[in-house]
């Protein structure tokens, strides 16, 4: 079974793009996320993603109970680490670094986590994780110990892209990390988008409807929005990211 992939592949098939909200278990207020999840309900929102780079507080299982009272939105893990999984999530990101040179996030924690997922009996989704220059250090790629792909070299994420997809990677994330300075140029958005034919996913610093149209009009078939819905959960910022997604499925 591969429900979450086979309906992320079919709706790039289909030319609709799609939203997904980031909730962190670590800074999730248990009230504010309620009331985002009722809201993200409301506005089509498509994926729920969780995850975080650190685990301060493990409480995955119980974010993701809580929500699944709430909401038949799809759950994928986009783990931190081999703590952020949960067998209660519909499918979970299997991240490989690809855009670093560090052996344990390239084939390293996956040979720990994979029993486990397997007993868990989640869908894996095996994802090419791209980390890229946002301006400042953050959390993932200090916590990462890589070097993230720079900014402004559209060509370096293609290649990293195609050799993903070549070894039979299935989603491309693009990340500018949590709370990037600057968001992924649609430069490079568009360059990575034309060198594969699997999903491509792009997130870190979208904080506007104007942002997150470049970005989709660029070629990404799915946009992550974590840190500005974590901070202002009710304001209108969903609303317009959802039509901005809405607009470019048209
Ligand atoms: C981070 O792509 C996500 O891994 C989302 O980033 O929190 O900056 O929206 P933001």
């Amino acid at each position: 079974m591969k429900k979450v992939l086979d309906l992320m592949s079919a709706r790039k098939s289909a030319r609709q793009k799609s939203f997904a909200l980031l909730i962190d278990p670590d800074g999730a207020d248990p009230s504010k996320a309620s009331s985002l999840i009722r809201r993200a309900e409301a506005h089509s929102v498509n994926y729920l993603f969780i995850g975080g780079s650190l685990v301060i507080d493990n409480q995955v299982d119980e974010l993701i109970l809580r929500i699944k009272d709430q909401t038949d939105i799809p759950v994928v893990l986009f783990p931190g680490s081999v703590l952020q999984v949960s067998p209660h999530a519909d499918a979970v990101f299997f991240l490989s670094l690809i855009s670093g040179r560090n052996p344990e996030l390239l084939i390293g924690h996956h040979v720990l986590a994979a029993p486990v997922i397997k007993k868990m009996g989640l869908e894996v989704i095996p994802t090419g994780y791209m980390l890229v220059d946002s301006g400042k250090p953050t959390t993932a790629s200090y916590v990462s110990h890589t070097q993230p792909l720079p900014h402004d070299k559209p060509d370096i994420a293609k290649c990293t892209a195609m050799a993903g997809e070549m070894l039979g990677l299935q989603v491309i994330y693009m990340d500018g990390g949590s709370g990037a300075q600057h968001p992924i140029t649609p430069e490079m958005v568009y360059a990575v988008s034309g060198g594969i034919n699997i999903p491509l996913i792009v997130g870190g610093g979208i904080r506007d409807k104007s942002t997150a149209l470049q970005i989709l009009n660029a070629g990404a078939d799915i946009i992550v929005v974590g840190n500005a819905l974590e901070h202002n959960p009710t304001s209108s910022l969903l609303e317009e990211l959802t039509d901005a997604v809405a607009e470019c499925s048209m």
